[in-house]
């Protein structure tokens, strides 16, 4: 684990504030009893004549104050400024754990594995049933990618608007009473962290393993176990696209394989991407479609109707590009899961790319609650729209 990540976990069990901004500051200390004064709080990265350099979040700095210390701001960790209305780790942490609060009965706390530098890969689960595992089960997962922080923030504010309006909301109950929603809004979180983890972002693609030779990161949506090692990966370690040492050589999508797999009830997945408004369904390791008529069916007719909401371009992965071993082609391949990818907004790097800016959020969030809905209705029977249910499978009820 980082310096960073120890010192964020350090400041959660001492004030229960994650969410408060990492700074790195100086704090005036000029002779040994000080500094010793100061190492009581604070881990010291650094020692000077005058003064003595900690990173510790903004609270504990201004306590410091009482104890007669002046300190002075070096460094803000962290978003910048204008985009403190993402969510940090820590602060989507806050959020899950705040809603398992307040929604008691309904919200249930899931961690799913760790991540390479030990972050608790964390979700919840929403439902009125108490039975896990046992009721049609849709499952939402975002951010594979580190710089992609909007794809954190759909998912993480659908499980709030799911839990918040399933007493507001005959639609939400009625679908929250029959149906098991899972969602882990984080699943690369040593990535999000390094993108912004001096405050301005660092572009940051993929996981952040030490590859062994000065190179690190490999790209999780490379490395799922369905065509692993074909077009549109790369073996290189320095690549963006490097698809790792072998199919789930990563702690990251081993977590997210065994956790899917063990909902024996999923029937859809949706992957958050960010961005260029797409929805994108299998295969994207090949040209041709799904040979299944019938399954090629539901995903082409979800897709169109999902983008008749959010009004994505609803395409096969491989009409954008091809790749290999991404969540997609592995949860269709290995479990028959109707398993999409949403490019989020915005439509284009001129709109900001990757980092669009906090006013999205909302518009973004909204464009894509009903896409949402519909996946999760149709998780009890994915079949039933094209008018072939598995129940119902010549269509005549
Ligand atoms: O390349 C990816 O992993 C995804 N795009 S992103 O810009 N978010 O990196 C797209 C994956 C969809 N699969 C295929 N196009 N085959
Ligand atoms: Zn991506």
């Amino acid at each position: 684990m980082s310096v960073f990540g120890v010192l964020t976990l350090w400041a959660v069990s001492a004030f229960g504030q994650a969410s408060d901004t990492m700074l790195q500051a100086k704090i005036f200390a000029a002779n040994r009893v000080e500094r010793t004064r100061v190492g009581n709080s604070f881990a010291i990265d650094m020692v000077l004549p005058d003064y003595v350099v900690v990173t510790a979040p903004s609270n504990q700095l201004e306590e410091i104050k009482k104890l007669g210390f002046a300190y002075e701001v070096l460094k803000s960790r962290g978003f910048p400024e204008a985009d403190k209305e993402y969510h940090t780790y820590a602060q989507t942490n806050d959020e899950l754990d705040a809603l398992v609060k307040e929604f008691p009965g309904l919200v249930q706390k899931v961690t799913i594995g760790k991540s390479l530098e030990g972050r608790a890969m964390n979700g919840v689960r929403i439902s009125s049933s108490s039975l896990q595992d046992s009721l049609p089960t849709a499952i939402f997962v975002g951010c594979h990618h580190a710089r992609e922080h909007l794809s954190v923030e759909v998912p993480l504010r659908l499980a709030r608007h799911l839990a918040a309006n399933y007493s507001k909301d005959g639609r939400i109950k009625g679908l929250l009473d029959s149906r098991e929603v899972w969602i882990v809004p984080m699943v690369n979180p040593d990535g999000a962290e390094y993108d912004i983890s001096t405050g301005s972002y660092k572009w940051w693609r993929k996981n952040r393993k030490n590859n062994g030779n000065s190179t690190y990161g490999v790209d999780l949506n490379r490395n799922y176990g369905a065509y692993w090692g074909g077009e549109g990966s790369s073996g290189s370690p320095s690549s963006d696209t490097y698809r790792g040492t072998s199919a789930f050589s990563e702690p990251e999508t081993q977590a997210v394989r065994d956790f899917v797999r063990a909902r024996k009830h999923a029937t859809v997945l949706l992957t958050f991407h960010t961005f260029s408004e797409l929805i994108l369904w299998p295969w994207g390791y090949r040209d041709e479609s799904i040979s299944d008529e019938k399954d090629r069916n539901v995903f082409e007719t979800m897709g169109k109707k999902m983008a008749t909401w959010n009004h994505y371009t609803p395409e096969k992965s491989s009409e954008l590009y091809l790749t290999s071993g991404d969540t997609t082609d592995w949860a269709y391949d290995e479990l028959k899961i109707f398993a999409f990818t949403f490019e989020l907004s915005p439509s284009s790097l001129g709109g900001g790319g990757f980092y669009p800016g906090a006013s999205v959020i909302d518009p973004v969030v909204k464009d894509n609650i009903e896409p949402a809905l519909y996946l999760i209705e149709n998780s009890k029977d994915p079949y039933a729209v094209v008018g072939r249910s598995h129940i119902d499978p010549l269509g005549i009820l």
